[in-house]
This record gives C-alpha cells, structure tokens and sequence, in this order.
C-alpha cells in the first residue's frame, strides 16, 4: 500500500440483523481505526453459510450488512470493505491451514460449543466446526496486525496465531502474528433479556437484542423491557450483572464512565434510568437509520463500493495464498 500504517482486519457475519453488540463491540471501532489505520473490513458470507440458510434470505442478508458498515460510518476511501467470497484464496487458505490444524483444539473452541447447541456431535456440520480455521486463514491472508473485535472471538484469534506459528515452524516464516484489540468498555454485551448470555443475531428471542434497524418503539419497549436485578440500585458490579449490562451499553454510546452514571442516577430507580438509556440507544441509531435508508435507495454504488473492494483485496490475499503453497511445496 506503500504506507507505513498499521494493517487491520475485521469481518462481520451476514447471519442476521446487526445488533447493538456488534455495533459496540466491532463496527464502532472500525470508524474510530479507519483514520490511522490501513484497514481490512469484509462480510463474511462464507462463515454465514455454516448455518443452515435460505439463499434468497442470504443475499437481502449480506446486502444490509453491507449497507450497515456503510451507514455506520465506514467510509469506502479509506476501508477496503468487501465480500469474504469474493476473493477465493479465503477458501484457498482455509484448506491449507485445515492441514495442520488439529481436531482436538477445534473441539476446545466455545463459540463450537454454544453454536451446536448441545446437538450430538454427529449431526453437527462440519463447516461449524471448521469455521476457526477458515476465520484464521481471513486474518492471516492480510497479514493484519490488529484484529478488532469483541471478546467472543479472543480464542479464534488465538487459533489463528497458534496456527500461524506451526505454519512458519514446519514451513518457513509465511505469515504476520495478529493481535486481537478488544474495546476496554463493551467488549461483550450481553442479552437484555439474560445477562448470562451474549446479545447474539442468533440468539431465539428478539427480547435478547436491539437491533440496529429497530424502531424507536421497538427500541422503548425492548429497554423498557430488559431484567434487572434485584435492589433498586442503579449500580455496576458482580452481583448486578444485568443493570451492569445496561450500565455498559450507556457508557458505550456517551464516552462516559460507569462511576459517572453511577452518580448521575444515585438515588433513582430503574424506570427513570432506562428512559435516559432508551433516549441514548434511540439518539445514537437515529442518524445511523437515516443513512441506511438514503443508500438503500442506491443499491447500484453499493455494487460499485464492493467491486472496488473485492479489486483491492485480491491481490493482496493471492500474494499471501501463493506465498504458502510455495512453502509448503505446492
Ligand atoms: N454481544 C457482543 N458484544 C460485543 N461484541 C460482539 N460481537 C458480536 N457479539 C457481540 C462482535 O461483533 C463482531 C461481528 O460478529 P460476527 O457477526 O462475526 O459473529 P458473532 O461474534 O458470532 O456475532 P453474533 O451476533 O453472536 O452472531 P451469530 O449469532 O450469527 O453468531 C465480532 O467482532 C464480534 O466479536
């Protein structure tokens, strides 16, 4: 890129509405990166398939994700943003890394765990189980340094760099060490309507998140709906793992710190609270909102934002891709 910038990588799944989470916890640090840093960010399509999915409902999918990033503040001059599919080394890659990947630390991985949702292992799909190893082939390819993330992924990212390391132990130094960057605040947002698990496209009920296309209802009626904890106080810590939940969020969305809301809602209760966080969540995806609506009307520079993209990414990827077959004798 003849820039001495850091590189940073990022992908978002296209297996559903983006929620707060994903905003807080990936897509917020992407605008923040994208000044100083040479920036990856990809739809990750191909991981979106390990689910089972309709293809129709797959391609509105990967669409309003992609419109999302946009909307959000990605800004396609300074972002190569594009689709994971588009660029097959990704594939490429992922079969060579699944060589010398091991089933065992596949098996160790708890997002496997969580996603196979208890099933017997032998009706599990083995695109699920796998999905580490083609997340470690995306970050490697770019030689990214950075990997911004929420903390769910910690672990794939430490496959990626324990995979990266065999590779260059057996084979010569092919690839880049990644390092993950986790936000300080907000690096695992959890469900409103249980604070044990994480806010989650998936998750079954749409209590458990606020999208990014809710409504300002839906949004009233989601916060106002959300558990506490018992007490009264508004107030972070382990026992209150929902107000903390709650209490994050806010932080997230206004720069504050949690001691500084802790005070601002000293002595009053949960309604007066979630009304001032329903304003924030509803002021902060306002403008997000307009956005997407003015680019879904322009589906045809949306195609032409990842065209560029796919463009940029290509040859960057093949070069690492051709890289490794010649290490490995290909
Ligand atoms: N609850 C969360 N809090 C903070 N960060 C989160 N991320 C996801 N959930 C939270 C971060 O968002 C980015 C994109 O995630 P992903 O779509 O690639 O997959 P995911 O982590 O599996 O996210 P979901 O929403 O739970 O999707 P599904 O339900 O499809 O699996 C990542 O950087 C992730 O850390």
């Amino acid at each position: 890129m003849g820039t001495n910038r850091k590189r940073v990588l990022s992908g978002v799944q296209a297996s559903g509405n983006l929620h707060l989470g994903n905003y807080i916890g990936a897509l917020r640090q992407f605008i923040d990166l994208q000044r100083d840093y040479d920036c990856y960010i990809f739809i990750a399509d191909l991981h979106a398939i390990t689910v089972p999915q309709d293809p129709k409902a797959l391609r509105k999918q990967i669409r309003s994700v992609v419109n999302m990033h946009l909307a959000c503040g990605l800004d396609p001059d300074k972002v190569t943003l594009f689709r994971q599919s588009d660029v097959s080394a990704h594939s490429e890659l992922g079969w060579l890394l699944n060589t010398i990947a091991t089933m065992g630390e596949l098996k160790r991985m708890t997002q496997f765990k969580d996603k196979a949702g208890g099933k017997a292992e032998a009706s599990v799909g083995v695109g699920l189980f796998d999905y580490p190893v083609l997340m470690a082939a995306d970050i490697l390819l770019y030689e990214a340094d950075l990997v911004p993330t929420g903390e769910d992924q910690k672990q794939h990212i430490e496959l990626a760099r324990d995979l990266a390391q065999r590779f260059n132990h057996r084979f010569g130094r092919t690839f880049r060490m990644p390092k993950p960057m986790i936000p300080k605040i907000g690096a695992r947002i959890m469900g409103l309507d249980d604070p044990s698990v994480k806010m989650s496209k998936s998750a079954a009920s749409a209590g458990n998140r606020i999208e990014l296309i809710d409504s300002e209802d839906v949004i009233r009626k989601k916060v106002s709906r959300a558990v506490t904890d018992s007490g009264s106080e508004i107030k972070a810590g382990p026992k209150k793992p929902a107000v903390t939940n709650l209490l994050t969020i806010m932080c997230a969305l206004t720069d504050r710190t949690v001691a500084e809301l802790e005070k601002e809602f000293a002595g009053k209760g949960y309604k007066e609270f979630k009304e001032a966080l329903a304003d924030t969540v509803v002021a902060a995806l306002k403008p997000i909102q307009q956005t997407l609506a003015e680019l879904e009307k322009n589906p045809k520079y949306v195609d032409e934002v990842l065209a560029r993209g796919a463009e940029k990414a290509r040859p960057v990827a093949e070069r690492t891709l051709a890289a490794a077959k010649q290490a490995m004798g290909l």
